[in-house]
């Protein structure tokens, strides 16, 4: 799969206002979670090979809607959704971004695949650990992505990515290591293609 162009689609503040909307332009989708900061917006401009497509923000908690991304004239989207685990949002924010994810992954009628976004450098949070908990009690069919894959040598690259699988109960195989300069592009279109 060569991505040729991307554009943004539109933003749903609500997950069945999103659902409505999806059930009348039935394109395959695949969603990218994961915590706050961890680079899912970084990375959708990544693999559309455009800087600006998605706002990006060294401050936690930028993307706050469903926001959804069209691939090569219709071949499928991306929906770029809100982070979890900002602990600087207010009670009622954590929640309602909490909200927005599940209200995506229970009712978007176009979802094929989850991409779950993790920081390289650490090993998962308890709500990444939890969020592969939730995609298999659904059975919902996930690849997990290491981000910022920069930011290490290679040898601890290499020993991240085998703890990370560890940790979520995966094989190695399942997580691909990424970052800004598009390292993992050709491996993550790939992925796209099987799921398509
Ligand atoms: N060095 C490096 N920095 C990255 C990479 N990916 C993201 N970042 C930085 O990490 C910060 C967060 O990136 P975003 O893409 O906005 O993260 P996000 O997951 O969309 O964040 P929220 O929308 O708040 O959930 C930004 O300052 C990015 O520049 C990467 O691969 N390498
Ligand atoms: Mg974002």
């Amino acid at each position: 799969m060569l991505i040729k162009n991307a554009r943004f689609v539109t933003g749903f503040a609500s997950g069945q206002k999103y659902s409505e909307y999806a059930a009348d332009c039935p394109i395959p989708e695949i969603c990218v979670v994961g915590r706050s900061n961890v680079g899912k917006s970084t990375f959708i401009n990544m693999l559309a090979g455009q800087n600006k497509l998605a706002r990006t923000s060294s401050t936690p908690g930028r993307t706050r809607l469903i926001n959804i991304f069209d691939f090569n004239n219709g071949a499928f989207r991306l929906a770029d959704l809100p982070g979890y685990g900002f602990a600087l949002a207010s009670k009622s924010e954590r929640e309602d971004w909490g909200g927005l994810i599940e209200d995506y992954l229970q009712y978007s009628p176009n979802l094929k695949h989850t991409l779950l976004l993790v920081d390289s450098r650490h090993l998962p949070t308890r709500q990444d650990v939890e969020m592969t908990e939730y995609l298999y009690y659904y059975r919902m069919p996930f690849t997990v992505v290491a981000t910022k894959c920069d930011k290490l040598k290679k040898s601890a690259l290499s020993r991240n990515i085998s703890d990370i699988a560890a940790a979520l109960k995966i094989g190695r195989d399942n997580v691909i290591a990424s970052d800004v300069s598009g390292l993992g592009r050709d491996k993550i279109c790939e992925k796209i293609e099987s799921v398509l």
